[in-house]
């Protein structure tokens, strides 16, 4: 569809418009558009003026219907109901997980698997990282073969049983991926001091919610992320290290790109809003909040964090929106209560939050980013080393999708407490209950088309309108080597 635009507004579908930042806009408007109005015939015309246009939000770190791999329980939102609630907050492409059970050598498999799940269920356009955990010889000669399928990026893990590969898996991961351009994400904590200490706990008999944060220690982010760096800069090849919540592992990137290295790093609203109190609550309570690695200790990591996505460090500020039931005592979080665990058993609480919808009103709320920086961590730097850029994350002409969030100036919404009543994710809770917030996106457009429609309404996007996304290469500077000398291996 076609929209049109005023002076001082808004963006249509068929126009050219150039705005990886927000700040550039107004002006753009001003010089682009004034005068030339008149002549567009448009289906509809929003008027939004003085409001803020920003590309649709692209989030690169969703689990939707992965089967139990974090511990006990099943995800809570399908393909229908996550990217459901992703428009609703203003996210138009989601890059979810096709997980590769350990039992399944081919990549391929998990592929065509999730294919199904999504296929005519979406209400976001969507692709997949394929996550490697058994990273035998097929799934690597399936490299070439993924590339060709649109999937440019893979996940893997260096801790949970059921996933993690050896330094020497991942050498040969990141070995195939170098060879076929393909970025690999990096879970960085170790997975050796983790279970020490879960053992440790268990031995004293320490089972309650809170533990999973004391199991899953600092440190063991921080040696993961050094070594994860030095495997990459073994290989000489582009990574991503994923939802990253310690200022000290965040300090070890910071100095190897500072060295020139293509590392890229990721966090997540839970360490820029949640602590480990949120996670020592009476009862079961905290397990909530329970996601790995762990909310840190408080306000001085928050600030390391912030620091890491204004200098440059942090990339991309994703969801990790991985929901699961916190009621449900068959699937959800509850599911690990018993007779011997009446609080429940840290080490079997399925990991991970829900924050698929509330990612950038939480973000753009806190007030704290320039509306650039904003844009660029939310959206267009995950479309560049994704390869999605230009078509997402941008609005370009002739090439960005029309893709667009619109939201109130600042201040113009008035303060609201968040209630998970007005959530759309199937999930029975939000970590962030009662938060204060000044933002929530007035439209969400995909494609031309108008999808959430705050004060009309609400949800108007129709399931299956979402598109699967053929990915290219990153676009991020440094992150696609040359051929090596092979005498160099
Ligand atoms: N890692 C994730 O990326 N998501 C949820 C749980 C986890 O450990
Ligand atoms: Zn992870
Ligand atoms: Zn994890
Ligand atoms: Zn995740």
């Amino acid at each position: 569809g076609l929209f049109v635009l005023r002076p001082d507004g808004w963006v249509g579908s068929a126009l050219a418009l150039r705005m990886d930042a927000i700040g550039e806009l107004e002006g753009y408007f001003g010089s682009f558009l004034r005068g030339s109005l008149e002549s567009l015939v448009a289906k509809r015309t929003i008027d939004a003026r003085g409001g803020m246009v920003m590309p649709g939000g692209v989030d690169a770190h969703v689990h939707l219907a992965e089967p139990a791999l974090f511990g006990k329980g099943q995800s809570a939102d399908n393909y229908e109901t996550g990217t459901r609630s992703a428009i609703c907050g203003g996210t138009t492409t989601l890059i979810t997980f096709a997980p590769q059970r350990k039992s399944e050598p081919s990549l391929l498999a998990a592929l065509e698997e999730t294919h199904k799940r999504a296929q005519d269920n979406c209400y976001t356009d969507y692709s997949f990282h394929l996550i490697c955990s058994n990273a035998g010889r097929q799934a690597i000669s399936e490299f070439p073969t993924l590339r060709s399928k649109g999937i440019s990026s893979l996940k893997i893990y260096m801790t949970y049983e059921a996933l993690q590969l050896k330094d020497s898996e991942i050498l040969d991961v990141l070995f195939e991926a170098r060879k076929n351009k393909i970025v690999t994400m990096i879970h960085a904590e170790n997975g050796a001091i983790i279970d020490w200490t879960i053992k440790k706990l268990e031995e004293k008999k320490l089972f309650d919610p809170k533990y999973h944060v004391t199991s899953h220690p600092p440190v063991a982010e921080i040696e993961a992320t050094y070594r994860a760096i030095s495997l990459s800069e073994f290989i000489d090849v582009p990574i991503l290290i994923v939802h990253v919540s310690s200022p000290s592992a965040a300090a070890h990137i910071s100095a190897a790109q500072s060295r020139g290295l293509p590392i890229y790093a990721e966090t997540c609203p839970q360490y820029l809003f949640l602590t480990r109190k949120d996670l020592d609550k009476p009862g079961f309570e905290g397990a909530k909040c329970v996601c790995s690695p762990p909310p840190r200790e408080g306000s001085q990591d928050h600030e390391g964090i912030w620091k890491g996505i204004e200098d440059g460090t942090f990339t991309v500020l994703s969801s990790d929106h991985c929901p699961f039931i916190y009621e449900d005592t068959e699937i959800g979080k509850k599911s690990v209560i018993s007779p011997e665990y009446p609080n429940g058993h840290f080490k079997y609480i399925p990991n991970g939050c829900p924050g698929v919808e509330t990612r950038l009103s939480l973000a753009l709320s806190a007030n704290r980013l320039k509306l650039q920086k904003f844009v660029e961590v939310t959206s267009t730097n995950a479309a560049k080393l994704y390869g999605l850029y230009p078509r997402k994350g941008a609005l370009i002409p002739d090439e960005s999708d029309a893709d667009l969030t619109i939201w109130y100036p600042d201040g113009e919404l008035g303060d609201f407490d968040l209630k998970n009543e007005s959530l759309h994710h199937n999930v029975d809770y939000t970590p962030y209950e009662g938060r204060t917030l000044k933002q929530w996106p007035r439209y969400t457009i995909l494609r031309g088309e108008v999808v959430w429609d705050r004060d009309g309404e609400g949800l108007v996007g129709a399931k299956g309108y979402g598109q699967f996304l053929e990915r290219g290469v990153s676009v991020l500077k440094g992150s696609v080597k040359e051929e090596w000398n092979v005498e160099d291996f």
